[in-house]
């Protein structure tokens, strides 16, 4: 074998052998190929470092191959000037990165140079023991069954024992031969060039359309760093390496160091700028590679060059209609990225080609109506007529609900758009709230439950498209949040593209300012998502970006980035004025050419398209508009528009849905019990599970004694038997994280997973019932959990909080999305968010889920008693969400079925319980749950959830005698009651508040002319500035005035004081509180 052969493998493997954990990869696998090695090798050392003889290979004696590839090696160095090759000029690849693309360049300036460090430093040294360990291992295993071991190795070995016949020992995939008249370390040199193209190339891309990027090309780039002179440039270098793809590829035809570089250079140094070196995977570097530098990849026919010009003409001709009849408002123009329109219709049109049938996208304000307008095809006239102040659409068709609406940029919309090759693609821009990048998730459940409902399993009919500002890419948490659910196995939707409109300023803040990284995109690199840079002012390198984009994520069902650098013509809207904050740039703006302008020169110039063509074309534009303009000033929105994808047949607020009842027929509920609890023979439970399982089965076979578990249990199972899709997301939903739950059991010996729900029926298809434990993250799993709630009416989705407090790390999705989503934007959903609740001495921390921001944040009008008769009431459908704190197992039970069993949905907010869980008095009977008349939990209306659970003592409807009425709503309750019990007192009575939001005014007034002489006390175990007290006083203050019972003055309270905390973090503090708060509720002598 020939000496460059041995050494280029060795140094191939050295990189792997550099990493540790690659290490242990190789050592399971030992399929590590020579490319993906040679990817690593160079992506962790710097060139130098493989040619310096100051870092030549050590000896270690441990090894004797390692050993005599040393000597070679250092023979074959020995050619190299010392004073290029000394010590001093060593520098790590990524160190050599000065001024970043607008990035922080004041940094570099300001920071002491990085000091170098010598490769026999660095900790990961390829030399090191483990390394040899692991060639010794390999060469052991190669000893005792050479086809153990890759077959490059094979080669490797039997060079290195004398076994090989150099002519018979070389297989085509480790080939790469020293042509002509090149020597071993000359091809070397070539090699490492190519790679710092590969590399850092990007960094000489010209990307930015204003040219006040000021980076430094990186010396990598420069051929002298390889000791190439103008001399060498017309010597042929043969390349080929095997598993290569592009300019390396095996049947690369020898080629001139000149073209070599001219190639590489129009590869990666144009308008485009390519980052993937930091994939792993050799087959989607390889397919990059081949696409990147093959010749002629981005040729466009004139066809598709007057395709590009055309759409590039609808989006500038948008803007600058818009800008010309409403020159004082705000529209968030696209004016520096027109170019971003005719790349989406691309990607679009590609994407269809490949087979996708539908694209969910999300987009915050910038070029929103251009996108909605040009490429969703929302009606332009629409969009005028709402630019000339519109017509709600409740004063056309009066009666109809209309919610609070939401300004033009925010709104939503779907279209199903004929596509270039014929077909049709179903596509739907979510509305999004102002808050940057909040939808990002959303778009992402959204297109998931796509795929669900279509059976998409392979991920190919759906997909998600999601743009971004450069400022919120960097700087928004929920952007890493959503990226990292793209490859969990219940979140994925297989791969979103990115496309970032990277104007280079966010707001009035400048890039430096505003990250720490060089690029925007670079949080894309913890996924190893390919991140494709282009220069916005070139439209053809946009189309470009964009289709190889799409082409990707239909291979590979992976994440890919598009930026698009560009500019902002005016400021942060029209009205902004940019040259306070940004003067310098503004200047190079003002006087920069529009990228139609420069594209429709380029057409002339290239004798493309001829100029009579150009003018026809844009006066068909331009009328086509006008046009539209006309029409917009007769326009009557219709509902239609207005609820595009409102879901048939379901009802608005303001068409009156009957309440149902929600019980289960006892022979369906036996079954469903039966599945529930059963484990497979074959199955090696915990025992402590097991032994719960039987518990449950119990509880059913008895019918007596239900607990919290089994009757949620319960619902999901009856909602899957009656054809309901049931999704329970959240950190450790899957056991619980009070493990009391244990949907998912796991063989203590073959750590198999079981599901009992997953067979519920006969052939139940698996996802049909999904628990999944999700990424540590609240923001990014309920913004998921929401669009995919918002696709189907016909499903339960769940989300848990690990604990209560921690929803407030999705406080966005609350707020902007969840309380306020159908006002808005007229959008239902029944997401149910169950939240661990509950005053039980765990401190701070772990106490509160804030029951009083979800009821402030509720819409019912504290002092407006709404129709309450039953076959009127409409209450519930016209509140924002429901708000409950539920006490049994069997009304959670029916609070959960009540989600689907109705025709309208509405979000719920679930105070869930803690201690409750294995309460002993905590239990409800099967006869609760069942549909059976006279049953126990039957009563006038039938099984259903109750609002409010009056006294358990049989009181009749006039209880002149009780002196206290003690409304109280979650656990305190069993603390009140067990207080009673202790005292024997019976002139007191508890009723519970079920469902906090909407207030039951109806019940509570029932129970008010119930006990007609008892004082009215609030008790709760939170601190009275939290808690449900305001929100309850306010609505039974106005009960008790409606029914002349008195005023909100005379309601007692009950509770901890006001507090900053939400709780005390004393344990014996907590329980004096407690005791002291449950005792003063059930006092003898009258309350103050
Ligand atoms: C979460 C959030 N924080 C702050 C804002 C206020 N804001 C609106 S636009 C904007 C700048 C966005 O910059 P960038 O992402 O680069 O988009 P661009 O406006 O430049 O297109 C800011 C800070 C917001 N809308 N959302
Ligand atoms: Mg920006």
């Amino acid at each position: 074998m020939k000496s460059a052969q041995v050494l280029r493998m060795l140094w191939y493997r050295s990189g792997c052998l550099s990493s540790k954990k690659l290490e242990g990869c190789a050592r399971r696998s030992l399929t590590i190929s020579n490319a993906s090695v040679l990817d690593r090798v160079l992506r962790a050392y710097p060139i130098q470092t493989f040619l310096s003889p100051a870092n030549r290979f050590a000896p270690t004696g441990r090894w004797r191959a390692t050993a005599a590839l040393s000597k070679i090696h250092a023979k074959s160095l020995h050619r190299a000037p010392a004073k290029r090759l000394g010590t001093d000029e060593i520098k790590p690849m990524e160190i050599v990165r000065t001024k970043q693309f607008h990035g922080s360049d004041h940094k570099n300036q300001s920071a002491p140079a990085p000091r170098r460090v010598p490769l026999s430093h660095l900790k990961d040294n390829f030399l090191d023991g483990t390394s040899s360990n692991f060639l010794e291992e390999l060469q052991r295993m190669w000893e005792q069954d050479p086809s153990s071991v890759d077959a490059s190795w094979q080669i490797f070995f039997k060079n290195f024992t004398g076994q090989s016949q150099p002519s018979l020992q070389q297989p085509t995939s480790v080939q790469p031969a020293v042509a002509g008249n090149q020597s071993l370390e000359e091809n070397m040199r070539v090699l490492l060039l190519i790679r710092a193209y590969q590399v850092n190339g990007h960094m000489k891309a010209q990307l930015d359309p204003l040219g006040l990027d000021n980076r430094a090309v990186p010396q990598e780039l420069d051929p002298a760093y390889y000791k190439f002179s103008e001399n060498d440039m017309d010597r042929e270098f043969s390349l080929g390496v095997a598993q290569m793809g592009g300019v390396l590829s095996e049947n690369s035809p020898p080629m001139t160091l000149r073209t070599i570089i001219q190639r590489l250079e129009k590869a990666y140094c144009s308008t485009v700028g390519y980052e993937y070196m930091h994939m792993s995977d050799r087959e989607k570097c390889n397919w990059l590679r081949e696409r990147i530098e093959s010749h002629g990849s981005r040729k466009f026919s004139q066809e598709q060059k007057a395709e590009i010009l055309d759409r590039l003409m609808w989006s500038t001709n948008f803007e600058n209609f818009l800008a010309q009849k409403w020159t004082a408002a705000k529209r968030f123009g696209l004016e520096g990225c027109e170019t971003l329109i005719p790349g989406m219709k691309e990607l679009i049109d590609k994407a269809a080609d490949l087979g996708v049938e539908s694209v969910v996208i999300g987009m915050a304000h910038r070029g929103r109506l251009n996108v909605l307008g040009n490429v969703v095809r929302k009606p332009l006239r629409q969009i005028f007529n709402e630019f000339s102040g519109g017509i709600k659409p409740a004063e056309v068709e009066a009666g109809g609900y209309t919610g609070s609406g939401d300004v033009k940029y925010h709104l939503g919309t779907s279209y199903d758009r004929p596509t270039r090759s014929g077909k049709h693609i179903h596509l739907s821009l979510v509305a999004n709230p102002s808050h940057l990048e909040a939808v990002a998730p959303v778009v992402i459940g959204k297109t998931r439950a796509k795929q669900y409902y279509s059976q998409d399993t392979k991920r190919l009919k759906h997909m998600a498209v999601l743009l971004h500002g450069d400022g919120s890419f960097s700087g928004q948490g929920v952007v890493y949040e959503t990226l990292h659910l793209s490859d969990l196995v219940n979140y994925s939707t297989g791969g979103t593209i990115h496309i970032v409109v990277n104007n280079q300023v966010a707001f009035t803040t400048d890039p430096k300012s505003s990250r720490s990284s060089p690029y925007c995109t670079d949080v894309a690199k913890a996924l190893c998502a390919p991140i494709i840079h282009v220069n916005g002012d070139d439209v053809e390198a946009v189309v470009h970006a964009c289709e190889l984009a799409a082409e990707w994520r239909c291979k590979f069902h992976a994440d890919v980035v598009v930026d698009i650098v560009c500019y902002r013509k005016f400021g942060h809207n029209e009205i902004d004025e940019p040259n306070f904050t940004q003067p310098k740039m503004y200047q190079v703006i003002k006087s920069h050419k529009p990228s139609l302008d420069s594209y429709i020169e380029k057409l002339t110039r290239e004798g493309e398209i001829s100029a009579d063509k150009i003018k026809s074309m844009q006066d068909r534009v331009m009328s086509m508009i006008n046009d539209e303009f006309n029409q917009s000033k007769t326009y009557v929105p219709k509902k239609r528009d207005w609820l595009a994808a409102f879901w048939a047949g379901f009802k608005g607020p303001e068409q009156l849905s009957r309440v149902r009842n929600t019980g289960v027929d006892p022979e369906i509920l036996k079954q469903v019990g039966k599945k529930i609890t059963q484990i497979p023979s074959t199955f090696t439970p915990h025992r402590a599970i097991k032994k719960i399982y039987e518990q449950r089965a119990q509880m059913i076979e008895s019918k007596q004694g239900v607990d919290w578990a089994t009757a949620e249990a319960l619902a999901f199972g009856t909602l899957v038997v009656e054809g309901n899709h049931v999704r329970l997301s959240g950190q450790d939903v899957e056991r619980g994280t009070f493990s009391h739950r244990h949907a998912v059991l796991h063989d203590q010996k073959t750590g198999e997973r079981f599901c009992p729900l997953h067979h519920v029926v006969e052939n139940q298809a698996q996802e049909m019932f999904t628990v999944s434990n999700s990424s540590l993250s609240e923001f990014g799993v309920l913004g998921f959990e929401l669009g995919y709630s918002m696709e189907n009416p016909n499903s339960l989705v769940l989300w848990e909080g690990q604990f209560g407090d921690f929803a407030n790390g999705a406080q966005v999705i609350f707020d902007q999305f969840l309380s306020s989503g159908e006002a808005k934007w007229l959008r239902q959903t029944g997401l149910t968010v169950l939240l661990p609740h509950g005053y039980d001495g765990q401190g701070p921390e772990h106490s509160s889920a804030r029951l009083e921001r979800f009821l402030q944040m509720s819409d019912d009008d504290p002092y407006i008693i709404p129709e309450m008769e039953a076959s009127l009431r409409k209450q519930i459908q016209e509140v924002n969400w429901q708000v409950v704190n539920v006490t049994t197992p069997a009304n959670y039970f029916h609070v959960l079925r009540r989600q689907i069993h109705r025709d309208f949905r509405k979000p719920l907010v679930v105070m869930s319980p803690k201690t409750l869980l294995r309460h002993q008095s905590c239990k409800s009977n099967l006869s609760d749950f069942d549909n059976v008349e006279g049953h126990p939990g039957f009563d006038k209306q039938g099984t259903r959830f109750k609002r409010l659970i009056k006294d358990q003592n049989n009181h009749s409807d006039n209880e002149p005698g009780i002196r206290r009425l003690v409304l109280c709503s979650g656990k305190v309750y069993y603390e009140l009651e067990e207080e009673r019990n202790r005292l024997a007192c019976t002139d007191v009575a508890i009723c519970r508040i079920e469902q906090l939001c909407p207030f039951p005014y109806d019940l509570v007034q029932r129970e008010l002319k119930r006990y007609s002489n008892a004082e009215i006390v609030w008790c709760q175990e939170e601190p009275m500035n939290m808690g449900p007290y305001q929100y309850v006083a306010l609505r039974l203050g106005t009960t008790m005035t409606n029914i002349g019972r008195g005023h909100f003055e005379d309601i007692k309270y009950v509770g901890r004081p006001t507090s900053a905390a939400t709780a005390t973090g004393f344990g014996a503090l907590h329980n004096t509180e407690q005791k002291g708060l449950v005792r003063q509720a059930l006092q003898k002598e009258p309350l103050d």
